[in-house]
């Protein structure tokens, strides 16, 4: 239990750094043989791999040790202002390499362990990677905090530390089967817990007012609660011997709960409320981009959010701090609807705990608070039922009443009695449920408000938040996403990150718009080749993993045709896999003579929400198509498909180095941003694109030249879905389109059997909400200038060369300037 008004422990000698910084390889073995003695227990003659592995993780965490407990306290003592980011998603990705790059112990790890006679690369294998998170959303959070630390801003990203993440996908038959996924088995040896730094999260129950010396007042009364334990992890700058921290919260029985059960005298009652208790930080809910109106989803979000605001005020602020003056100190970022429910839980703390009056609580509340929108489907906004809110958080739910009451009053003062639009703006929603429209709540407390690309934050503004851009202008801003160069360039692709590093100095790294010095490059015919010979190897490289992993085979003369991202029917899967099977079916019904055909390798990875039945219908259909077309000996090998499954972080930093082609192929005006997009581009991959999220801005970096543009535009959407979009006026119109369409229903991917991929035809042809049909022309088309392009290799790779010059304003580093200066004011602390 924290007790922050006692006296710490002082000694002269605390003060020495922990472990001195590495200067050795022999400094290494010493603390690596210690680590396998004293935490793993083993001797290294008798230790296995995963106890080295964990030695050596404990050696690299020793080592990086002094400067985390350095920082925290520097922060404390310049009082700094800290990004706290609220998000329910990290996908980190494996720490082990991305540690020892940020604290340079690369190269004297490899040599220390090869001096205990251990492969380095063979203990690398055995991380399983925290999957933390879906998709762009939680690889987006992971790749700011690594920008925040490099950029010695201070920041604790907060969030849930789920003893399941995104499920394991195998295939059975082609059929996506989820598998859970326990990363936690072998031991988590880059986490810290500290149980005497828990917060009780309470739920349910009643509120009821007092009389506290003749003010009224609220007191919530819950009926359950539980403990929220965190668990510290190291988040390291690179290079910069700076490490900020990532806070990530599990659920834990309160011992007052099951006493008062147990006490009843029922022991297996006891077992199962500590079950209950602690299924909230169980498992990662597999949905992206569409939420899950689930109660414990609910838990989850309230859970995490009130354990880390009031970590926050609790125990990082000092104890006698003037809460009247907390957004000098924080900022609370939130990444999606996902932790909103952390505005009415600041202001009952202000209000309730503290004693604040309901005004000064919320001009404290909106300045600390700012919302990043990362959707524009509106199936995805959350929403939750004002029953069940009220039932899991009265308290919440009665402060939500009165902000929106205000709010409306506020719409009106400026708008008029405008029935219309005070029920479009209202934070409840009538229908078809009462329900909290969390993204109108976030909109309404938040400083500021923000998408995550252009064109998405200009359709934020226009379309979906609309009336409330109108209303507060000055409150909406773009920040385009970015990718961490660390993780994406320096490590996954080391051949390329030296090429790099020889051209134009090691400082790209941090500062990537140094890239545009290969602008110049790109007319070296020298360095061309050495460009061209880095794809190459990387194709090999793919080719070991993929052979080991999968035992299967990529072909180093194709062009590397690659789509991975989440499953999902606005990213538009289906238009890939007509591509396909329109090549195929011209080499099959003998119209193209096969020697015609590019030799192309598809890639896909994918995984699809467990409850998504269409997604996972394509995903079948893909590997049918796979195994059909990988064996037909008329395709003379010239056309290959691959889906490894279970695409994740680690198998990415393999794949996006290798590809040729990145597919970025969304409806316009759906896909928020993308992230993938910006990693190929800077790997030195094409696009083949719509004018869609980010693309948009990758195309115009990069230039008309050098990026394969089709499809329709938002407005041009906007028109065809106004008039009544018929999808099969576009089936009779085009023959390549009804040739794959016909040949898939015809049950030639499915031995005959015609009902398999029925629903997927069908979907297409009577509804097609992502309007595939319509942009396949335009599609088939941009393939043909691809193929043209790629026939010259020489002029290929130049405008590879200028993708990877003209990318760096996708660093995650420009992405936190961009919130700093629009948003945060959070300047570095030195
Ligand atoms: C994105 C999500 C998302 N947008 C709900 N929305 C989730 C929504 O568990 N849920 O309920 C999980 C995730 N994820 C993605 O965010 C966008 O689709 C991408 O376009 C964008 O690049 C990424 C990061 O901004």
């Amino acid at each position: 239990i924290v007790n922050p008004g006692a006296a710490r422990p002082t000694h002269p000698l605390a003060l020495a750094p922990v472990v001195s910084p590495p200067s050795s390889v022999d400094g290494f073995v010493k603390q690596f043989l210690t680590n396998l003695n004293f935490d793993q227990g083993v001797s290294l003659s008798e230790s296995d791999a995963n106890d080295q592995y964990l030695a050596l993780a404990g050696t690299v965490r020793d080592y990086l040790m002094a400067r985390w407990l350095e920082d925290q306290a520097r922060q404390n003592e310049q009082q700094s202002k800290t990004v706290c980011y609220l998000s329910a998603e990290y996908l980190l990705g494996r720490q082990l390499d991305n540690n020892l790059l940020a604290a340079r112990l690369t190269d004297i790890a490899t040599d220390a362990l090869a001096q205990c006679g251990i492969d380095i690369n063979d203990l690398r294998e055995l991380e399983v990677e925290p999957g933390l998170g879906n998709g762009g959303l939680g690889r987006l959070a992971a790749c700011f905090i690594d920008s925040l630390a490099t950029m010695s801003v201070p920041n604790i990203g907060y969030g849930i530390r789920y003893e399941y993440g995104i499920f394991r996908q195998t295939f059975v038959d082609g059929e996506q089967v989820e598998q859970p996924d326990a990363w936690l088995r072998m031991g988590s040896p880059w986490d810290f817990p500290h149980p005497e730094a828990a917060q009780t999260i309470s739920f349910g129950g009643r509120t009821e007012t007092y009389d506290d010396n003749g003010t009224e007042r609220t007191r919530w009364i819950p009926d359950w609660s539980v403990l929220a334990v965190p668990y510290n992890m190291m988040v390291p700058g690179y290079h910069n011997g700076r490490v900020n921290t990532l806070r990530l919260w599990r659920a834990v029985a309160t011992n007052a709960f099951d006493l008062r059960i147990f006490n009843s005298g029922d022991y297996e009652e006891s077992v199962r409320a500590q079950t209950f208790a602690e299924n909230i930080s169980k498992v990662l809910y597999p949905e992206d981009s569409t939420p899950q109106g689930k109660e414990l989803r609910l838990q989850q979000q309230y859970f995490f959010v009130s354990a880390s605001i009031r970590d926050f005020i609790d125990t990082v602020l000092p104890a006698d701090y003037d809460l009247t003056k907390l957004p000098d100190r924080v900022i609370f970022q939130l990444n999606d609807t996902h932790p909103v429910i952390g505005v009415p839980e600041l202001m009952r703390v202000l209000i309730d705990e503290k004693g604040m009056e309901w005004d000064d609580a919320w001009a404290i509340t909106q300045q600390c608070f700012a919302y990043t929108c990362h959707t524009l489907l509106p199936e995805a906004l959350e929403v939750w039922p004002v029953d069940l809110l009220g039932r899991l958080l009265p308290r919440h739910l009665e402060i939500i009443y009165r902000i929106n009451e205000e709010f409306l009053e506020e719409v009106r003062e400026r708008f008029g009695d405008d029935m219309l639009r005070i029920r479009n703006m209202s934070i409840i929603g009538e229908h078809p449920y009462r329900s909290v429209r969390m993204a109108y709540l976030a909109t309404v407390a938040g400083a500021k408000v923000n998408g995550v690309a252009e064109l998405h934050s200009q359709l934020l503004r226009d379309k979906v938040l609309h009336d409330f851009a109108e209303m507060y202008p000055d409150k909406f801003t773009n920040v385009t996403n970015g990718i961490t160069p660390r993780r994406f360039i320096r490590l996954a692709n080391p051949s390329l990150a030296e090429l790099i590093t020889e051209a134009l100095g090691a400082g790209w790294t941090i500062d990537l718009e140094r890239l545009r010095g290969l602008e110049a490059l790109a007319e070296d015919p020298e360095f061309r080749e050495r460009f061209g010979a880095v794809k190459a190897a990387n194709k090999r490289r793919l080719n070991e993993v993929l052979f080991q992993r999968d035992g299967v085979h990529v072909d180093e003369t194709h062009m590397l045709d690659v789509m991975v991202k989440r499953l999902h029917e606005y990213k538009r899967q289906m238009l890939k896999v007509l591509h396909i099977v329109t090549l195929y079916d011209g080499i099959a019904s003998g119209r193209v003579a096969a020697a015609d055909v590019t030799p192309r390798t598809f890639i896909f990875g994918a995984k699809a929400a467990p409850g998504y039945a269409m997604a996972k219908r394509i995903i079948h259909l893909i590997n049918a198509v796979g195994s059909v077309v990988n064996n037909d000996p008329r395709v003379e090998g010239r056309l290959k498909v691959i889906f490894p499954p279970n695409y994740n972080v680690t198998l990415a930093e393999k794949v996006i180095p290798a590809a040729d082609l990145s597919e970025q192929i969304s409806l316009a005006g759906k896909e928020a941003s993308g992230t993938g997009n910006m990693k190929f581009a800077l790997n030195g991959a094409l696009t083949i694109g719509t004018d869609d999220g980010a693309n948009v801005e990758i195309r115009q970096l990069v230039g008309d030249d050098n990026f394969f543009l089709f499809g329709m535009t938002e407005p041009e959407v906007e028109v065809l879905w106004a008039q009544g979009y018929t999808p099969a006026d576009f089936y009779q119109a085009h023959a390549g389109l009804r040739g794959a369409l016909d040949l898939i229903s015809s049950g030639a991917f499915s031995e005959g059997d015609r009902s398999v991929f029925e629903p997927v035809v069908s979907n297409l042809l009577y509804d097609d909400r992502f309007m595939v049909l319509a942009d396949y022309a335009s599609y088939i088309a941009a393939q043909e200038r691809v193929d043209a392009a790629y026939a010259d290799q020489d002029a290929w790779t130049k405008s590879a060369i200028l993708n990877v010059a003209r990318s760096g304003f996708f660093s995650s580093d420009r992405s936190m300037r961009d919130y700093i200066d629009r948003i945060w004011h959070t300047p570095p602390v030195l």
